[in-house]
């Protein structure tokens, strides 16, 4: 049996919980429930960030203590997490005494060793982000991360000297591939740190700021939010308190965050570790982003997605299951109730609940409700059993992989199958022709290898795996228990013959569309496309300079030109259609405008990874590229 721990991010208690942490606690969850069920032993930490200005600010306008305003709005969050059934193993909050303890032991370590100095400090501050900035890091001196303005401020702090460790941390990057992913994120953070690495201001004056861990050595300063969150992937698992703990548990396997925090995660998070003699974790994986009508979610837009409200509607297991399907990790998704509703409705009410209802229907005609067992098997039968054994490896190498939608997809893919086996062997036939050993052999094979796909979707949508394995008797019920890791119920013949079965109405009713949107929240993208955009939209795009290397026509495609481009840390293959207008000639060595973070598509069958820009008058393309010379991968903005 393996260890495995993984990790959210902590999130702000400014504000109610919204679907992007419901997101990422989520998965951890799903994670953590497959780890379990492939027999690892799991810690999940998670927890609420409580310090900073964001948090006094909040606690301010509700005219509370910011602590108040903390336990406060903590609850939300506890209290959706057990909507959610949300397994953690220890919540974290940051303004605990046992988290206060650690970070001022590690800050005294680290100044004693001599990694922290004080040091007057001039600079650029984003409010809302809490961040400082240099004048070069500014887009048109506002906040490069926000977009909001910032003030100027002159200082005296504490720094943490991140710079003395750059080349460290270059090369431990390189030499980990899996360290930072995916590899988009990794590449992102190669070139951050290309340009230098400046040291870190942790401290804040009381005077401005002081609603944070005092730093132990100069009682006129908090610590900088950041630095305290991050110490709590550390502190949850017992550091300084309890050696045991910490020996067992760390490293961490999986730090899961949003790719907005991964520079944080990424850069300062190893070289604190590293600083203060502790190992790094394996990998840090940046999911992608939920975005509602393509942009971002946000108050003024009056398009946040409320996960209580999701929950209430439609259940915690449909809730999470789309959130996980829907969602390939590290790239972006749009939420919209009716995508949420049409795949509730195919894959769960469909082809899963339904198949159960019809399994037990014929149990409950054919056979009285008792379960028949197996005579001589054909090879059908031993088909779908083969296809269960290796279903289960197929989701385990998943996991391992991150993949989880592709997980969820083999077993989708399984209940599919089952559903043909019914359809092929036609039970209704079998019954006429009066042969009630094909007929238990035929239920009996489709009700296991049900049995094993509800095992094996149990982690996404625990609540009714555990209703769905009910109709099979309370011993199958045991079986979707997070606590279980009992491999043995993964193999094949888990369900007794004799077993009488039950059913309490259908597992997933279909949705009616109309009845439950908010048609407020579908998706318009007429409307979509009249409304000016935002700055903060604009900057997801990320537009690169790139070279062509090579050109090569796509077979059966006049238009089309598979082009090889170097963006300056990879190189792309990208589909065009600019076949017509050029010659391989012509765009070979050519600076050019890429958008690198496109969604990969398949076009004519070939993989696209990127566009690139051109304009179009008069069915007559011109590529756009740069009117001289500069850095493959230079930033277009
Ligand atoms: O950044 N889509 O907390 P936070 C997907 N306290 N995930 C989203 C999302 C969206 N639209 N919006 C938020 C903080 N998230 C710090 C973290 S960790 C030591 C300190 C998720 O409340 C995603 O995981 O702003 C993101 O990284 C996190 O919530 C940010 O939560």
């Amino acid at each position: 049996m393996g260890k495995f721990y993984i990790s959210t991010p902590i999130y702000y208690v400014n504000d109610e919980p919204h679907i992007g942490h419901a997101y990422s606690t989520v998965l951890a969850d799903v994670l953590s429930r497959y780890h379990r069920l492939f027999g690892d032993e799991v810690f999940f930490s998670t927890g609420t960030d409580e310090h900073g200005l964001k948090v006094q600010e909040a606690a301010k306008k509700r005219k509370v203590e910011p602590l108040k305003h903390c336990n406060e709005t903590v609850k939300r969050f506890i209290s959706l997490w057990k909507k959610l059934d949300i397994s953690y193993t220890k919540f974290i909050r940051t303004t605990e005494k046992r988290h206060r303890f650690v970070v001022q032991n590690l800050l005294t370590y680290l100044y004693e060793r001599g990694d922290i100095y004080f040091d007057t400090y001039l600079g650029k501050y984003c409010i809302p982000e809490e961040r400082f900035w240099t004048e070069k890091d500014l887009i048109d001196g506002k906040c490069p991360s926000c977009g909001r303005e910032v003030i100027s401020i002159e200082e005296k702090n504490y720094f943490f000297k991140l710079s003395k460790y750059r080349d460290w941390l270059v090369s431990y990057i390189k030499e980990n591939p899996d360290f930072i992913r995916p590899s988009t994120r990794r590449n992102e953070i190669l070139g951050f740190l290309k340009n230098g690495l400046n040291d870190l201001c942790i401290s804040r004056p009381k005077s401005r700021l002081d609603w944070g861990i005092e730093i132990p050595f100069d009682k006129k300063y908090v610590t900088y939010v950041w630095f305290d969150a991050l110490i709590n992937y550390i502190s949850n698992v017992g550091v300084y308190r309890d050696n045991d703990s910490f020996q067992k548990w760390w490293p961490a396997d999986v730090h899961l965050v949003g790719k907005d925090i991964v520079t944080t995660h990424a850069v300062y998070w190893p070289i604190m570790l590293k600083s203060a003699g502790f190992e790094l974790p394996r990998t840090i994986f940046a999911h992608g982003w939920w975005l509602v009508q393509e942009s971002k979610m946000s108050k003024s837009v009056g398009n946040v997605v409320r996960p209580v409200d999701m929950i209430k509607k439609y259940g915690s297991s449909a809730f999470r299951y789309v959130l996980v399907r829907n969602m390939t990790l590290g790239s972006d998704a749009n939420f919209s109730e009716e995508i949420l509703v049409e795949t509730v409705n195919s894959d769960l009410a469909n082809d899963f609940g339904n198949l159960l209802s019809r399994l037990v229907n014929m149990v409950g005609r054919y056979f009285d409700g008792v379960l028949p067992g197996v005579t001589k098997p054909r090879k059908a039968d031993s088909r779908l059993q083969d296809r269960a054994a290796a279903l289960a490896d197929t989701v385990k190498t998943s996991i391992k992989g991150m993949e989880l939608n592709r997980a969820i997809e083999a077993v989708l893919a399984f209940v599919r199958q089952i559903n043909k086996y019914i359809e092929d062997s036609a039970p209704w036939n079998i019954h006429k022709k009066g042969d009630t050993e094909r007929l238990g052999t035929v239920l009996y094979t489709a009700c296991e290898a049900f049995r094993i796909a509800n095992v094996l979707f149990s982690p996404v949508m625990p609540g009714k795996a555990e209703e769905a394995s009910r109709c099979f008797g309370e011993g199958i019920k045991k079986q979707i228990d997070h606590t279980n890791t009992d491999t043995s119920i993964l193999q094949w013949g888990g369900l007794a013959p004799g077993t009488t079965l039950s059913i309490q109405g259908s597992l997933f009713p279909r949705i009616e569309k109309k009845k439950e949107i908010n048609m407020e929240m579908a998706p318009d993208r007429g409307k979509n496309m009249e409304r000016p955009v935002g700055i903060e939209q604009f900057q997801k795009l990320d537009i690169r300079v790139g070279r062509i290397l090579s050109v090569e026509q796509i077979k059966k495609s006049k238009k089309l030109y598979k082009l090889n481009v170097d963006i300056g840390d990879e190189k792309r293959q990208i589909v065009a259609g600019i076949a017509e207008h050029y010659t391989d000639e012509d765009l070979i060595g050519k600076q050019i405008a890429v958008i690198i973070n496109l969604k990969p598509a398949k076009i004519m069958g070939v993989e696209s990874n990127g566009m690139i820009l051109a304009a179009s008058n008069d069915n007559k393309l011109t590529v756009i590229g740069t009117d001289r010379e500069i850095a493959v991968g230079s930033r277009i903005s």
